[in-house]
């Protein structure tokens, strides 16, 4: 499954699988391979006044993830040999004629002629291709359709390597959101705000660096995943039916973001994990109530998703503070945000109350987990029913670094030919 949430009219990959013949091979092609993250909203961004541009009715707040963990790659390349634009998405073609895909090009190609005209006559090689026609490789190290926000990596990665393709800088944050509204905040490492706007053409609709990766090294994040099946109400459809019919929703926009922004900028610059954390999990829970004030209503959390809700208050309880926090996007998968010294214990917690079925694949995934020894008198305060198999694994991880453009070839995914390197394509 791509990251495009479209796969209708997807060309026939036998087509001229030899348009790009062996004059690539000489040198002409241009290319360009980058890596991008994963965000996690703390303060949701759910409905837009204007669906073409992707403007939001209100401003949000994320943390980007580590892509030691989560990451898309993209391979893009230009040559004059190329007869069409392509893309190819995990390994399979896909539609390029997708209309946010066209607005992802088309700016880019727009700031890259504006950067020629202003140059002057100078002709250099990212110029030279501007009339060439690219080819487009993707690929996710994550399970596209489990509610992980691929959207958001795959369009950011898209935006920053054409960028770079075309030698193009500036507001690339303004394009990435004209694919995916989340994937502006992925333009950046650490904590990102995407300020609303108020513009109709959009170009004060930013996404803007809060702190960078390194500001708090303690943060740890551990995706539980609950479910790897695709989610059933997209997020594009469901925000559009809660604008049309959630009076929570216009109130929540109007009323409660703006003063959780400024709130949990201020929680991010202090380090305050208690204001931090309570402030997330009761945005994503306004988020979730927007889902079910939307008629029809639309559920993304399931019975784990619940579970995890209960273990995480009756673990802050035990302890007298907020040690570690859940936040729930559009899907069942929680999203834990804790500090480095929780990590051990609440992931045995974790292990005791959904324990691991021998399916052979691990259970942690990601950053190094030690062990921790539960005492009997904190597990019979946190646990409720044990649910086998609940949680199917966890991946362990941190703040990361915003879209990096590769040196490695060997991550390059296109070949000589300009075509994909993994025989599935
Ligand atoms: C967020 N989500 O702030 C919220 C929280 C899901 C729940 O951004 O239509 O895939 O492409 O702009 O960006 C998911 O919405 O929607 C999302 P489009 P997107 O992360």
């Amino acid at each position: 499954m791509g990251w495009m949430d479209r796969h209708d009219g997807r060309r026939s990959r036998e087509r001229d699988t030899n348009n790009c013949n062996s004059k690539n091979q000489g040198g002409k092609m241009k290319k360009a391979t980058c890596t991008a993250p994963v965000n996690i909203a703390v303060i949701k961004y759910w409905g837009k006044r204007n669906e073409e541009l992707i403007l939001p009715i209100n401003s949000s707040l994320s943390v980007t993830l580590h892509q030691d963990q989560l990451k898309t790659t993209t391979t893009v390349a230009a040559s004059r040999d190329f007869t069409e634009d392509r893309i190819w998405l995990n390994g399979k073609e896909d539609n390029i004629s997708h209309p946010r895909l066209q607005s992802c090009l088309r700016e880019i190609r727009r700031l890259a002629r504006k950067r020629r005209s202003s140059g002057g006559s100078r002709e250099d090689s990212a110029s030279r291709i501007l009339n060439d026609k690219v080819h487009i490789c993707s690929v996710n190290n994550f399970p596209t359709a489990a509610g992980l926000a691929s959207s958001a990596a795959g369009y950011a990665c898209l935006v920053y390597s054409l960028a770079k393709l075309y030698g193009v800088e500036g507001e690339l944050s303004e394009i990435a959101r004209q694919g995916s509204g989340s994937a502006c905040r992925s333009m950046y490492g650490g904590f990102v705000q995407w300020v609303m706007g108020e513009r109709e053409d959009g170009k004060d609709s930013l996404a803007q660096l809060v702190e960078p990766e390194t500001h708090w090294p303690e943060l740890r994040i551990l995706i539980l995943v609950a479910s790897a099946e695709k989610k059933h109400v997209g997020s594009t459809a469901g925000m559009q039916t809660s604008v049309e019919t959630s009076p929570l929703l216009k109130l929540r926009a109007e009323s409660v973001v703006p003063g959780r922004m400024v709130e949990m900028i201020e929680a991010i610059k202090k380090k305050d994990f208690e204001a931090f954390g309570q402030l997330t999990m009761k945005d994503s829970n306004q988020f979730h109530a927007t889902c079910l004030d939307t008629y029809p209503p639309i559920f993304y959390l399931n019975q784990v998703s619940h579970r995890i809700i209960s273990l995480v208050h009756r673990y802050n309880t035990y302890y007298g503070q907020t040690k570690v926090a859940y936040s729930f996007d559009a899907g069942p998968n929680a999203v834990i945000f804790t500090l480095e010294p929780t990590v051990n214990e609440f992931v045995e917690i974790v292990k005791s109350s959904f324990p691991p079925e021998s399916n052979g694949d691990p259970y942690l995934k990601g950053l190094p987990v030690g062990p921790a020894p539960l005492s009997q008198e904190l597990l019979s305060a946190v646990e409720t029913d044990v649910c086998p198999g609940g949680v199917q694994y966890v991946i362990v991880t941190q703040p990361g670094p915003g879209p990096v453009e590769s040196r490695d070839l060997s991550l390059d995914l296109l070949g000589p030919d300009g075509l994909p390197k993994t025989s599935s394509a």
